[in-house]
């Protein structure tokens, strides 16, 4: 006889208890993927009419149907004039080809960005999988469009080089007929066999459940499906998961926020998640004052770390496989910024007794007896209270610098050199040893 003892019990208590694997509080940078059917009309309103989310792309087919809306006009008016009325969403299956899709090539462009985990939508509200799933028959991508398995192959390409995968996945599924008649049929017979399939087939750092707000957890039976997955499943030591699982966000894994600023009041890990402009899928409609800039994306970096969060930033790739330039040159900004000041970023904490000052130019992280001093403006002298210091250097910058030491401050002297010549760009560090 074996007698196996299951470490998790399918109760929050218990599966809340479990610690966050490290690598996850480690990497700090991930990228999140939207790509899907609604990657091919890739269109939203610019007009935030219907509050929070109005602008998202990705919800292209609920915003056709959801007459309450504001913005419910517009997008009819530009899928008649453009699509006709007769075309149906699910038309756009045959449009999604992904021809020009190079998992190898979007790999090295996160690898470069010195993202740690890439996040991609398996499963989108619209249902449509991104692998070949069974329950999903006639409505993924190797079925259908471009018939190829995208969520296997760039998880196969991710992981080559050296980065976490995960895998987004909607519970809930707008207009799924068996969800509509019957959601406890839907969850045994298509949720879970999906998720499990996900896991066993690919074997992801990450699941990132989503649209967990139309049920309550036991109905998705979430904490059932959590008690597999962290004593039965093939990544039951390694696997991250998200608080998205029904009944509020308060348990499960990392606390997440979306065009928000993160949660730092928590005793658990979080993860702040938005697109570079103010959708996820990719909106072609949008203009460039709508992304952000370089500048700013490192300065959210920065600041998230600071109070020891993560980014998951997203990009959201074209139906034909490439990733728009003006995204990869933002990501290649992050990368060129992290391979100077990397250090600082990954394997930190919040500096717990930084000092409270309404500074919004300086910012704190840590590492063993190490204090690093983000400053995202570039100044002449900075004062630190409250630390001792044997040695002070800028990254990046090979040359001395000089401190000097009052009671428990220190007062640091900026280099005499040209900001973004000599040193990194946006923002400089010192760590302080
Ligand atoms: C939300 C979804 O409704 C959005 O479309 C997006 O996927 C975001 C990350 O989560 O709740």
């Amino acid at each position: 006889i074996t007698i196996t003892y299951a470490q998790y019990q399918p109760t929050w208590q218990s599966l809340d208890a479990r610690p966050i694997p490290k690598w996850f509080t480690d990497a700090k940078f991930g990228i999140f993927i939207h790509w899907g059917l609604y990657s091919v009309p890739a269109w939203a309103t610019n007009s935030n009419a219907d509050g929070f989310g109005s602008n998202y792309s990705e919800w292209y087919w609920e915003r056709l149907n959801n007459k309450k809306l504001k913005i419910h006009k517009e997008f009819v008016d530009f899928h008649n004039k453009n699509f006709g009325p007769q075309f149906h969403y699910q038309d756009f299956a045959s449009m999604f080809k992904a021809e020009l899709f190079d998992p190898e090539k979007w790999a090295k462009i996160f690898k470069d960005a010195g993202a740690k985990y890439v996040v991609l939508t398996s499963k989108h509200h619209d249902g449509f999988a991104l692998w070949p799933s069974r329950e999903s028959w006639n409505w993924n991508a190797a079925d259908a469009g471009p018939h190829r398995d995208l969520a296997g192959d760039l998880s196969e390409a991710v992981k080559k080089t050296g980065l976490h995968m995960g895998f987004y996945y909607s519970l809930y599924e707008w207009y799924n007929p068996l969800y509509k008649q019957d959601v406890k049929k839907y969850v045994d017979e298509h949720m879970l066999p999906q998720m499990r399939d996900l896991v066993t087939r690919y074997k992801p750092d990450i699941i990132w459940p989503d649209g967990e707000w139309d049920q309550s957890d036991t109905t998705w039976r979430s904490r059932e499906f959590l008690t597999w997955l962290y004593n039965e499943s093939a990544v039951k030591n390694t696997v991250v998961t998200n608080d998205r699982w029904g009944g509020g966000r308060n348990h499960g894994g990392f606390n997440t926020t979306e065009y928000g600023s993160g949660n730092a009041s928590l005793a658990r890990p979080w993860e702040e998640c938005r697109g570079i402009g103010e959708s996820f899928g990719y909106n072609r409609n949008e203009n460039l004052e709508q992304y952000q800039t370089s500048k700013q994306l490192i300065h959210m970096l920065i600041d998230i770390v600071s109070r020891g969060g993560n980014l998951l930033l997203n990009i959201g790739p074209a139906a034909d496989g490439t990733i728009p330039v003006i995204m990869q040159q933002r990501l290649k900004d992050m990368g060129d910024w992290l391979t100077i000041n990397g250090d600082a970023i990954y394997g930190t904490t919040a500096w717990k007794e930084s000092p409270k000052q309404k500074d919004t130019t300086t910012f704190y992280t840590r590492k063993g007896n190490d204090l690093y001093v983000f400053v995202t403006e570039w100044k002449k002298q900075i004062s630190i209270p409250g630390v001792m210091a044997k040695n002070v250097t800028l990254l990046g910058y090979n040359g001395k610098v000089n401190f000097s030491k009052k009671a428990n401050n220190i007062a640091i002297t900026a280099p005499n050199l040209v900001p973004g010549e000599h040193s990194g760009k946006d923002a400089w560090v010192y760590k302080i040893t």
